[in-house]
Parts: structure tokens; C-alpha cells; sequence
């Protein structure tokens, strides 16, 4: 039994006292005490299949609540596979707290077998890269969570040699930071002789509201539609942010950097103010060529300048908003009617390219969306078939659609289905993953069927690694490490313990998906697609 003030003890307490109900884990002699530690705190350490797809459902985790996630390796190899799941919190700005073990501090120094320098791996891909010390245990897990939660938010990794965790802990009591967003409070910076953000706003005839990861962060949903309306705004949102601004609303405008970046980066383009609001260049995919003014809103300062702005509001996304839409005195500059005549546009580039008889892509999105209730959590993976989800999934909730668009790794979208199933038992969940993706994760099944979850996965399946292969294609090259072997996704899925089953055409899958909503097991659906509208589109 460890120490009811020990270190391990310690740090448990702050991963409780920070709302998280579940760790993922993969373990290791020397996490053994911090595992004990966790679940005597009430909090479920779940196994994922290794250390990379635990990391995925820690990061989904946060993403799908807000609240950060934790994610623990023993030393060594645990901890090098960790790295591409501390990586993609960062770059996607997820708060996550990776914990690995390590060898006991007096053989660290000198030590080699499966000894690696954590501070040294981890400081490039984490915000910070800490050690646990039993004298100071509280105060490192303060600062942990504080840097993952403060803007940007990202991950922070630390090293708990074995024997640290089982030290008495001299910091011992628990005392929550914040781990809020932004502060209420708004702040206008600007350049000298620059107008500012409300002349430049009342200026602007076409102006066009750009969100972003900020305005999800500071739950900026209401400010957002109510700028939308009283501005007469469209609303753009990037991938990661989607479902912040209701897409059935008559201001949503689309998703940028997704299929159809043509007409999207068109309407912004053609418009003469884009308000940033939260937007993080993490996301852009395409340079930013556009001369269009910028009014920054976020809760930083503009420090990436992908963009230029002359003028920053800086704050929490949401206050800062309903700063601007209290303040207007303009009449609405878009109507309706134009927002319309844009996503009309946008819709008929969105269904280009599909082949007649055959099950296309953007079928699939359909069918599904069609079949799953509204307040639907959707995940996707990384590749071709993210280019179509990312525009064409309708999200009407922020936190409803959860992707990694920033390192934009594989391999999240079937881990996170599961983290966010279990997150959040009461809503259906889908994971839209591409084949790749899914033989890098399937055996993750094996948790989903075993714990009952009622998810949904949708198999992509068209043997490539599309995205990739199509780009050889474009160059002239043949498709090389770039086919996949016929894979028998819905007999996996089945020895896996869970319904599988294969469809090639839309009424199939209509008939498929239509239990989605009423599942007891998972269910993993092989859409056997032509990838025609991929090769008209990218
Ligand atoms: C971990 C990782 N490895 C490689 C890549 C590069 N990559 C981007 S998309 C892609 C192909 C994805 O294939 P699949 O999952 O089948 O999706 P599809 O493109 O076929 O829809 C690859 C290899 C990546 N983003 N992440
Ligand atoms: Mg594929």
C-alpha cells in the first residue's frame, strides 16, 4: 500500500483534484506505486494496447472535456513511444500530463539499460519537460498543469524515478491552480497610427469571422453566433474548432483547409476584414497569401505572424467578442441570402468527382450523419478521407468532432472514439478512420468490445494510403509503400469482438448505420469506397 503522503500519493491527489476520471496507461515496473496511487484516488487507470494509442485517448480525452488529460509509460522504451502522443497535444493545443517512470535516482546518472534522457527527448515536442521530487511533488504537479492548461495550451511530460514515487512527499497538500483559459479581461493592442478594432470593424463592408481552437477554449459558441447576427458575419471555422459555431446556422461559411480550400480561402479572399477569432495558423495547411486586413482576437498576442494585424485583441475569445458586437453601431453588413449562395458553392465543390453506381466518400459522411443523432461525437484519423469529414460532417456542438490537426498524426481516431465513448457514455460516438489508420489501431477494438461500448467505427477502406498515393500520382510515380494489403476489416472486427460488416454501396450502408444510435457493442463498418472524388478533388 503506498504512503498516504507519498509522492505517488501527491500526484494522484492533483490528478483527481483536476476532474480527470481516466488515466491511460501503459505500464512499467517503476509506475507501479503511481497506478496504485491513481486508482486508490478514484480514478480509473485504463490499459491502452501501447503507449502511443494511450497517449491518443488521453489527448481525446481532454479535447472531448476540456479538462486535461493524463497519460503514463514506464522508462525507456514506454517512454519513446510516448513521444508522437506528447507531440500531437502540442501542436493540436490539448492540455495533456505524460508521466514516465525511470530508473531509481542513483543509478540514473550512469545507469544503461532502457536509461534515456527524458528532459533531453521530451523538450522539443512538450512545453516543458519537468522531474517529480518528493520535496517538491505539489509544486511540480501545480506547474504541470498549470503550463498543459495555460494559452496555448499543450503537453508537459515528467519523469518519476521509481524511488521518488515512493518518497515521502514534503509538498504534500493539494492546491488547485486555475486551469481556465484566459482571463475575463480584454486588452487592444496597437500600432502606432493603426485604427482600431471597432472603426476597422464599422469600416468593412465584407468583413468574415474566422474561428479557431481559441474561441472552442473559451466557449465562445454564444459570442460567436451573436456577433454572426449582429454584424451579419459568415463564420469560418478551422477543423480542429468545428461544431463551435453551429453548422446549420444561415452564417456558417464552411472549414478551412479542408476539401474545397479553393472556395473557402475564396470567400476570404474576396472579403475586406477576416476577424480571427482563437484561429491558430497550427491548423493552415496552404500558406497565407492573402493582403485581406486582420483584426487578431485571441488570447495571445499575434506571436506567430503568419498573418499580419496591426491590431490585437487579446483576452478571453468570448468577452472579447461580445466587446465587439456591444460596441457596433453598423447596420448588418451580409445578408443571409450571400452566406447562402457561398455554402451552395461550396456544397457542389464538395460533391464533385463521385462515381456513378459506386460508394463515394462523401456518401459515407452522409449516410453516417444522416444515421447518427445530433449531439453525435465524431472522431476522424488523418488522411484523404479527413479532407472530406473535416468539411462535410455537420457539427453543431463545440467538442463534438475531435481530430488531430496539428501534428495531424495517425492513429488518433479510433483510440479517441474509445476515450470519448467512455468519457461520455450517454452519446453516440463515431469514428471515422481511414484504412491506414485503422491497421495501425485495430487491436484497440479488443478494449472497445470488452468494455461494451456502443461506438461506431467506419472503415474507409479503399487498400491506400490515399493521401500519399495520391501525391505520387501527381508526380508521375508509381504507387510505392503506398498500397495496403487487402485487409478483412469486418472479420477482424469480429474475432475482435465486435460486429463487423462490409458494405460497397450507400443503401448497404444506410442499413448498416441504421442501428447506430441503439448499439450494446461496437460496431465496425468496412465502406468499401472508390476514391474517383479524392483523385477529382486533391
Ligand atoms: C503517424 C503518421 N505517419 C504518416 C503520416 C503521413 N500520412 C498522411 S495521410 C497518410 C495516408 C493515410 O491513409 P489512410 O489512413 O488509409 O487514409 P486515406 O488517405 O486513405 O483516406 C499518411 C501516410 C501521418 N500524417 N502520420
Ligand atoms: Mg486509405
Amino acid at each position: 500500500m503506498p504512503h498516504e503522503r507519498n509522492t505517488a500519493a501527491v500526484v494522484a491527489g492533483y490528478i483527481q483534484a483536476a476532474g480527470t476520471g481516466f488515466v491511460f496507461a501503459y505500464p512499467g515496473d517503476p509506475i507501479i506505486e503511481l497506478m496504485e496511487a491513481t486508482r486508490s484516488a478514484g480514478v480509473e487507470v485504463v490499459l491502452g494496447g501501447r503507449e502511443g494509442t494511450a497517449a491518443s485517448m488521453a489527448e481525446a480525452y481532454a479535447m472531448a472535456t476540456g479538462r486535461p488529460g493524463f497519460c503514463l509509460s514506464t522508462l525507456g522504451p514506454g517512454s519513446t513511444a510516448l513521444v508522437n502522443g506528447v507531440a500531437a497535444a502540442t501542436w493540436d493545443r490539448v492540455p495533456l500530463v505524460a508521466i514516465s517512470g525511470q530508473i531509481e535516482t542513483s543509478r540514473e546518472q550512469y545507469f544503461t539499460h532502457q536509461v534515456v534522457d527524458h528532459k533531453l527527448l521530451f523538450s522539443p515536442v512538450a512545453k516543458w519537460a519537468g522531474r517529480l521530487e518528493g520535496a517538491s511533488a505539489g509544486t511540480i504537479m501545480r506547474k504541470a498543469l498549470r503550463t498543459a492548461t495555460a494559452e496555448r495550451p499543450g503537453a508537459v511530460h515528467l519523469t518519476g524515478p521509481a524511488d521518488v514515487f515512493t518518497a515521502a512527499a514534503a509538498d504534500a497538500d493539494v492546491v488547485m491552480p486555475p486551469l481556465g483559459a484566459a482571463a475575463s479581461t480584454v486588452t487592444i493592442s496597437q500600432a502606432a497610427g493603426g485604427a482600431d478594432p471597432n472603426t476597422q470593424l464599422l469600416r468593412a463592408r465584407r468583413p468574415v469571422l474566422l474561428a479557431g481552437g481559441g474561441a472552442t477554449r473559451c466557449a465562445a459558441s454564444t459570442a460567436l453566433v451573436r456577433a454572426a447576427e449582429t454584424i451579419g458575419m459568415p463564420v469560418v471555422t478551422s477543423p480542429m474548432s468545428k461544431g463551435v459555431f453551429p453548422e446549420d446556422h444561415p452564417f456558417f461559411a464552411g472549414v478551412l483547409d479542408m476539401a474545397c480550400h479553393q472556395v473557402m480561402w475564396r470567400l476570404l479572399e474576396d472579403s475586406d476584414l477576416i476577424v480571427a477569432a482563437g484561429f491558430d495558423p497550427v491548423e493552415l495547411i496552404k500558406p497565407w497569401r492573402l493582403t485581406t486586413p486582420v483584426l487578431h482576437v485571441d488570447t495571445t498576442p499575434n506571436t506567430d505572424q503568419v498573418y499580419a494585424s496591426g491590431c490585437e485583441v487579446t483576452g478571453d475569445v468570448a468577452a472579447a467578442l461580445d466587446w465587439l458586437t456591444d460596441s457596433w453601431r453598423g447596420e448588418p453588413r451580409w445578408a443571409e441570402r450571400d452566406v447562402e449562395a457561398h455554402r451552395r458553392r461550396l456544397r457542389a465543390a464538395y460533391y464533385a468527382g463521385r462515381a456513378e453506381g459506386r460508394l463515394n466518400p462523401s456518401e459515407v459522411v452522409d449516410v453516417i450523419r444522416a444515421a447518427a443523432p445530433r449531439e453525435t461525437v465524431a472522431t476522424c484519423d488523418v488522411g484523404s478521407h479527413k479532407l472530406l469529414v473535416g468539411q462535410g460532417w455537420q457539427a453543431f456542438q463545440p467538442r463534438s468532432v475531435l481530430m488531430s490537426n496539428g501534428l495531424s498524426a495517425m492513429g488518433f481516431g479510433l483510440p479517441g472514439a474509445i476515450a470519448a465513448q467512455l468519457t461520455r457514455p450517454e452519446v453516440p460516438v463515431v469514428a471515422l478512420i481511414g484504412d491506414g489508420g485503422f491497421t495501425m489501431t485495430a487491436t484497440e477494438l479488443r478494449l472497445a468490445a470488452a468494455r461494451g461500448l456502443p461506438l461506431t467505427v467506419v472503415v474507409f477502406a479503399d487498400g491506400s494510403l490515399n493521401r500519399i498515393e495520391l501525391k505520387q500520382a501527381v508526380l508521375g510515380y508509381p504507387s510505392t509503400a503506398t498500397r495496403l494489403e487487402d485487409l478483412d476489416v469486418a472479420g477482424l472486427a469480429e474475432s475482435l469482438g465486435c460486429d463487423g460488416i462490409r458494405v460497397s454501396s450507400a443503401a448497404e450502408l444506410e442499413k448498416a448505420a441504421s442501428s447506430l444510435a441503439t448499439l450494446t457493442r461496437p460496431l465496425v463498418i468496412e465502406a468499401r469506397i472508390d476514391t474517383a472524388q479524392y483523385e477529382a478533388q486533391f
